[in-house]
C-alpha cells in the first residue's frame, strides 16, 4: 500500500480553512467539483462482496410502495441492480479498501478526534434510506452515478412510529440538488435530508464524524474516580445535633456531601486522559488479529520494514499523552516526538525505526503483537 495522501487544502476552490471557519457545524454547503477526477474508491462488485462478509457492517434498505424494510448484514443475497428502489450501505470501508482509507485521509484537515469512518452506499434507481436527520456532521461525496439530495432545516423532527428505520414524519425540504461525480454536500448535525438515486448504479461515499457526549465523559471520569481508595471512605458527621424529627435529612449531611461533590474537579491532565481514552476507543466491530512473535522477531521486523497503523487503530495525542485503541500511555520527551509522527502520518519508515530506543521499539512491538499495527 502506498502512503496515505495529504489532507485536502481546498474543497473545489474553497480553502478548507475558510470552510472550517464559516461553514463547519454552522450550515449546509454544496460544493460542485469538490473532488474533481476522483476515481470511485470502490465498485459495485466489491461493495456487494463486502456486504456478504460477517465482519463487515452492512445494511440493506428497500422501499416497496412506501413500505420500508431494513435488513442487517451479512447479506448473502442482494436484489438485482435492475430492480428499482433499494440501497445497500457498507460502514467502515476504510478498514477493507485501501482507496477508501485514502479518501478518508483526504479529510484529515479535521482532527482524527472528530473523524469516524467512511461509509459507501450503492443504490438502484430511486433507492435511498428516506428522509431523516443525523446527530453528526457528514460529507456526502458522489462518486458514481447521480443522486438527488433534498434538505430542510425544519424544527419538527418527529419520526414515523413503528418503522425499522428512522423516517421523518413530516419532511419539508427547502432546497434540492442533483449531485454528479466529484460533487460534495456538507451537512451539519440535525439537518433533515433525503438522498435518492437518479438512474441506477449510484454510489455515494459519506465521511462520517462523531463527538463525545458530556455524559460519556462524565461516566468515564466517575468510573476512574470511584476505584480510588478515598472513594470508599464513608462521610462523617461529628457534632451531629440531636433531632426531634428523625425522618428529616440532617442539614450537616447535605452540606458535607455537597462540599465533597463540589470539590470534584477534573484537572487538565484528567480531561486530556479522558478524551484520549474515549476518542481512541475503536469502533465496536473492530477485531484486531494478534501476532504471536517473540520480542526479538518483532523488533527485527519493525527495524527492517517500518510500521503502519491498522486502518481501524485510533491513535491520538495531547502533548506527551497518547490514546491508542482506548488505552492511555504517557511517553518520555524523547519517545513522544516519534509517536506523534506515527500518529499523524499513520506510519514510520524503516530508516526512522532503525534509530529508535529499545523502549519505543518495545512499545511498538507490543502494539504489533496486539495487531494494532503491522510492518509497512
Ligand atoms: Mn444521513
Amino acid at each position: 500500500m502506498t502512503n496515505l495522501p495529504q489532507p485536502l487544502t481546498h474543497l473545489g476552490r474553497l480553502p478548507v480553512a475558510q470552510f472550517m471557519r464559516r461553514t463547519w457545524q454552522r450550515r449546509p454547503l454544496l460544493v460542485r467539483g469538490a473532488l474533481p477526477a476522483l476515481p470511485p474508491p470502490v465498485d459495485r462488485a466489491t461493495l456487494f462482496a463486502l456486504a456478504r462478509r460477517a465482519e463487515v457492517q452492512s445494511r440493506l434498505v428497500t422501499a416497496t410502495d412506501g413500505r420500508w424494510q431494513l435488513k442487517h448484514g451479512p447479506l448473502a443475497r442482494l436484489p438485482s441492480p435492475a430492480r428499482p428502489g433499494w440501497t445497500v450501505l457498507v460502514q467502515g470501508l476504510e478498514a477493507w479498501v485501501p482507496a477508501a482509507a485514502e479518501l478518508l485521509a483526504r479529510f484529515r484537515f479535521i482532527a482524527d478526534a472528530r473523524l469516524d469512518d467512511l461509509m459507501a452506499s450503492y443504490a438502484s434507481d430511486g433507492g435511498g434510506v428516506g428522509p431523516h436527520v443525523d446527530s453528526y456532521d457528514v460529507f456526502l461525496i458522489q462518486v458514481q452515478g447521480r443522486r438527488r439530495w433534498r434538505i430542510g432545516r425544519q424544527r419538527d423532527l418527529a419520526e414515523v412510529p413503528g418503522l425499522p428505520l428512522k423516517i421523518l414524519a413530516d419532511f419539508r425540504p427547502t432546497e434540492e440538488w442533483v449531485l454528479e461525480p466529484g460533487d460534495l454536500l456538507y451537512l451539519p448535525p440535525n439537518v433533515a435530508h433525503e438522498g435518492t438515486a437518479v438512474g441506477g448504479d449510484c454510489i455515494t461515499c459519506s465521511v462520517g464524524f462523531r463527538a463525545p457526549t458530556l455524559g460519556d465523559l462524565a461516566e468515564r471520569w466517575l468510573d476512574a474516580l470511584t476505584v480510588q481508595p478515598g472513594w470508599r471512605a464513608n462521610l462523617t458527621d461529628p457534632g451531629l445535633p440531636a433531632t426531634r424529627r428523625p425522618a428529616a435529612l440532617p442539614p450537616t449531611l447535605i452540606d458535607q456531601a455537597r462540599s465533597k461533590l463540589c470539590a470534584l474537579r477534573p484537572t487538565l491532565t484528567d480531561t486530556r486522559e479522558l478524551l484520549l481514552a474515549a476518542l481512541s476507543e475503536p469502533k465496536g466491530d473492530a477485531v484486531f488479529t494478534a501476532q504471536r512473535l517473540p520480542a526479538s522477531k518483532r523488533v527485527a521486523l519493525i527495524r527492517t520494514h517500518g510500521v503502519r497503523l491498522d486502518p481501524r487503530t485510533r491513535l491520538m495525542y495531547s502533548g506527551r499523552l497518547f490514546g491508542i485503541n482506548g488505552e492511555v500511555h504517557r511517553a518520555t520527551a524523547g519517545t513522544a516526538a516519534v509517536l506523534r509522527a506515527l500518529a499523524d502520518r499513520r506510519m514510520l519508515e524503516a530508516e526512522q525505526c532503525r534509530t529508535l530506543s529499545p523502549a519505543v521499539l518495545g512499545l511498538l512491538g507490543e502494539w504489533l503483537q496486539a495487531g494494532w499495527l503491522g510492518p509497512r
